[in-house]
C-alpha cells in the first residue's frame, strides 16, 4: 500500500489544515438557511457535511471528482477507487500497486462461512451480506490502531487498511451467497490474475462466452460505485464511522439502509414488476395496457419503482449508460423492451398524476433488466450488486473523513410542539 498510502498523506494533510482553518475563521459564518420543509421533508437538500469523492447536480447527475459519469463507463473499478479518494486516475506503479491491493485478501476466512451457512435458507442475500461483513469487524486494523493509542491524525491509514480487507474480500463474499442462496453449486474460489470486475464476474459463475457479461459487470460497479454523502447508505454510514467506529461496523449499517425499498431495494422491486408485467401480457404491453396499468398503481397509492429522485431532476445519467448497453446488446429481449416502453409511458403518466418532482427513470429502472438478460434472473440478489460497487465510494468517503479529521455527527433534534412553536402554531 506504499503508494497510495503516501499520496494520501499529502491528501490528508492538506485536508487536516484546511478543515481546521475553516472551522476556526468562519465558525460562525453563515451559509444558508433551513425551512420547516426541509426539517420535516427529511432534512432535504440542507448542505450538513463535506463529501469530496462526488458530486449529484439535479439538472446533470453523478458527477465522481468532477468528471461526469458518463465518461467514466468504460474505466476500471480499481481506477475509480483511486480517483474518488485522491482525485486523480493511478499511474502504473500505483495501478500494479492497487490490483494487488484488490486481491490480496480475496480469499475469506473460513468464520464467515461458517456464519452463512448457519442462517436460515430463507435469509435475505442483503441480510447475510451485511452479517458477513459485520463478523469481520475482528480483524478491523482501524480498531486496533485505536485500541493501541495511534494517533487520530493517523487513523486514515488505518481506515484505507480495513478499505482494502472489505473491497478484496467483499465480490468473494458476495459471488458466494449468490451461489448459495440460489443453489448454484459449490463456491468459486478468487483469482488472482484478473482484474477485481472479472474475478467478481467469474465468481458469480454465470455463462459469459463473449465477455460481454464481465464488461457490465465492471461497468455496474463503477455506476454505483458513489453517489454524495447525503443518500441513507452513505450518510448512514459517515454517522457510524464519526463515532469512531470501524468501516466494519460503518458499512454493515450502511447495507442495512440500502436494503430498503425506496432506496438499493428498488432495483429489485423494479426488476419483479417489470417482470409481472411481462407474464401478464406475455410479453411488451401495449402503450394503452401500460399505460392503464401505471395508473393502477398510482391509483392504489403505490409507486413506480425505478422514477424518480430525493435529488435527481433529469433522466439519471447511469440509467442511460444502462440503457445504451442495453439498446447494443439486449434489443432482442422481452424483458428489456419492458424497460424501454416503461421508459417512454411512465414520465408521462408521473407528469400527469402531478405529484412526483422527478418523473425521470433512476438508476434501478434499468441495471436489473441487463442481469436478468445474463442470466442473473434472482432479483433478490440485485441489491447486493449495488451494496459490493457501493464499497468504493463508502471505503472512500469513510478514508477522507479520518483524514480530514471529521467530528462525530449531533445534528439537533426537534419536538413537534418545538417546531409547532418556532412556526408561531403554539
Ligand atoms: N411513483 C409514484 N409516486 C412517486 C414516485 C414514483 N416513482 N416518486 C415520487 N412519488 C411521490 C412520492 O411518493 C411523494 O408522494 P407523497 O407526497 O404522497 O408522499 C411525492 O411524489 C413527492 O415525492 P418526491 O419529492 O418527488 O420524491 P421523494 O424525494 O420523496 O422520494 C424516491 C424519492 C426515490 C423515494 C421516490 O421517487 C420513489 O419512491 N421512487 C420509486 C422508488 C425508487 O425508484 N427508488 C430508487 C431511488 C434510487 C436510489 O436511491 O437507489
Amino acid at each position: 500500500m506504499k503508494l497510495i498510502a503516501a499520496k494520501m498523506a499529502e491528501i490528508a494533510e492538506t485536508m487536516r489544515v484546511e478543515r481546521k482553518q475553516m472551522a476556526k475563521q468562519h465558525e460562525e459564518t453563515k451559509i444558508g438557511e433551513i425551512t420547516a420543509g426541509q426539517v420535516l421533508g427529511g432534512i432535504r437538500g440542507v448542505p450538513a457535511m463535506i463529501c469530496d469523492t462526488s458530486t449529484v447536480n439535479p439538472d446533470e447527475g453523478l458527477r465522481i471528482r468532477n468528471i461526469p459519469i458518463l465518461e467514466l463507463t468504460k474505466a476500471q473499478p480499481e481506477d475509480i477507487f483511486f480517483l474518488l479518494c485522491t482525485g486523480a486516475f493511478p499511474n502504473d506503479a500505483e495501478r500494479t500497486e492497487l490490483h494487488d491491493m484488490f486481491t490480496r485478501n480475496s480469499s475469506v476466512p473460513y468464520y464467515v462461512w461458517n456464519v452463512l451457512e448457519a442462517m436460515p435458507r430463507d435469509s435475505h442475500p442483503m441480510v447475510m451480506l451485511s452479517t458477513a461483513i459485520l463478523v469481520m469487524e475482528r480483524e478491523s486494523n482501524f480498531r486496533r490502531a485505536y485500541d493501541s493509542g495511534k494517533a487520530k491524525d493517523k487513523m486514515w491509514m488505518y481506515m484505507l487498511e480495513d478499505s482494502f480487507l472489505l473491497l478484496s474480500r467483499i465480490t468473494t463474499i458476495a459471488a458466494a451467497i449468490y451461489r448459495m442462496r440460489f443453489d448454484k453449486g459449490e463456491r468459486i474460489q478468487p483469482r488472482t490474475d484478473l482484474d477485481w470486475g472479472a474475478n467478481f464476474a467469474y465468481m458469480l459463475g454465470l455463462p459469459d462466452t463473449n465477455s460481454r457479461f464481465t464488461e457490465l459487470i465492471r461497468m455496474y460497479l463503477v455506476l454505483h460505485s458513489d453517489h454524495e454523502g447525503g443518500n441513507v447508505s452513505a450518510f448512514t454510514a459517515n454517522t457510524v464511522s464519526s463515532a469512531l467506529s470501524d468501516l466494519f461496523y460503518s458499512f454493515s449499517a450502511a447495507m442495512n439502509g440500502l436494503a430498503g425499498p425506496l432506496h438499493g431495494l428498488a432495483n429489485q422491486e423494479c426488476l419483479s414488476f417489470v417482470l409481472e408485467l411481462h407474464e401478464k401480457f406475455g410479453g411488451v404491453p401495449s402503450d394503452e395496457e401500460l399505460t392503464k396499468e401505471l395508473w393502477g398503481l398510482l391509483n392504489g397509492g403505490q409507486v413506480i419503482p425505478g422514477y424518480g429522485h430525493a435529488v435527481l431532476r433529469v433522466t439519471d445519467p447511469r440509467f442511460t449508460a444502462f440503457y445504451n448497453f442495453g439498446k447494443q446488446n439486449c434489443v432482442d429481449d422481452k424483458v428489456f423492451g419492458i424497460v424501454d416502453k416503461l421508459f417512454q409511458i411512465a414520465p408521462k403518466v408521473l407528469t400527469e398524476h402531478g405529484k412526483a418532482k422527478n418523473v425521470w427513470p433512476n438508476v434501478d429502472a434499468a441495471s436489473g433488466s441487463l442481469l436478468n438478460y445474463y442470466g442473473m434472473t434472482e432479483f433478490e440478489f440485485y441489491t447486493v450488486m449495488f451494496g459490493v460497487s457501493r464499497a468504493m465510494g463508502i471505503s472512500a468517503q469513510l478514508v477522507l473523513a479520518r483524514a480530514s479529521g471529521a467530528p462525530i455527527t449531533r445534528p439537533k433534534g426537534l419536538t413537534t410542539p418545538g417546531i409547532k412553536k418556532l412556526l408561531g402554531m403554539s
